[in-house]
């Protein structure tokens, strides 16, 4: 009688771990407890700025989380919104910048010494 209701318990704790696993895998991507909108803040997202061109050229993110630029090019380069919502200093080579970009929309941004470079980040 003892056993069977151990059993039990276990089958029911193991479904239960199961459906949290799915549940929370299937509307967070990334790992830990899903608790509001905060978690998309911590995420990484970068742009890799390399051969005159920034890579990917259209990146889709959370509202709230961070974009980082980073210039593997062996020239100067910046991110510039087109609206203005943010600019970039000038990056030697190995720099980053970082937006957190906390209004949804679609930003497109250029390079200010190349204007051919151009980029699109969008906030959903
Ligand atoms: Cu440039």
């Amino acid at each position: 009688m003892k056993k069977h209701l151990i059993l039990m318990l276990v089958v029911i704790t193991g479904a239960t771990v199961s459906i949290a696993g799915c549940t929370s895998s299937s509307s967070n991507p990334s790992p830990g407890p899903v608790t509001s909108t905060i978690t998309s803040t911590s995420s990484q997202n970068s742009v890799a700025i390399q051969n005159y061109a920034f890579n990917p050229s259209t990146l889709t993110i959370q509202k709230g989380a961070n974009v980082t630029w980073k210039n593997y090019d062996s020239v100067q380069h910046t991110v510039v919104s087109d609206s203005s919502a943010f600019s970039s200093p000038l990056l030697n080579t190995g720099n980053t910048y970082t937006f957190q970009f906390n209004d949804s929309g679609s930003f497109p941004y250029y390079c200010s010494i190349h204007p051919y470079m151009k980029g699109t980040i969008v906030v959903k």
